[in-house]
């Protein structure tokens, strides 16, 4: 009798799997820091080759880094995050300018 509080109900209670627990893969945002002695047209050179960014864009970033500090040249994946980070870093490095890339969890 369904009613019935005598009686119990809760068969297959124990045989619940638990809730999948499933998180999505974080993601990171590449930053570039600001220096005194990077000529800007390498970082509009930089945001347009790596980030695929038109002109007018890669601009406006390197304005925000100049002035602000730092600024986002894109949010990805951990794996590609790192890959960018490590290319222009090199590319950088290759050409003898100061200028840091970098990431951090978005
Ligand atoms: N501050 C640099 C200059 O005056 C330009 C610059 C912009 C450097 C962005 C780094 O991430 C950077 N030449």
């Amino acid at each position: 009798m369904p009613g019935n509080p005598e009686i119990k109900h809760d068969e297959g209670a124990s045989l619940q799997e638990a809730a999948p627990k499933l998180k999505r893969p974080p993601l990171f945002k590449v930053i570039l820091l600001n220096d005194d002695f990077t000529p800007m047209d390498f970082v509009i050179h930089i945001l347009k080759s790596f980030f695929n960014m038109d002109e007018a864009k890669a601009t406006r970033v390197m304005l925000q880094v100049h002035t602000q500090g730092t600024g986002v040249c894109g949010i990805f994946s951990r794996d590609v995050a790192e890959t960018k980070v490590r290319q222009v870093n090199e590319f950088s490095r290759e050409h003898q300018h100061p200028l840091l890339c970098s990431m951090e969890e978005a």
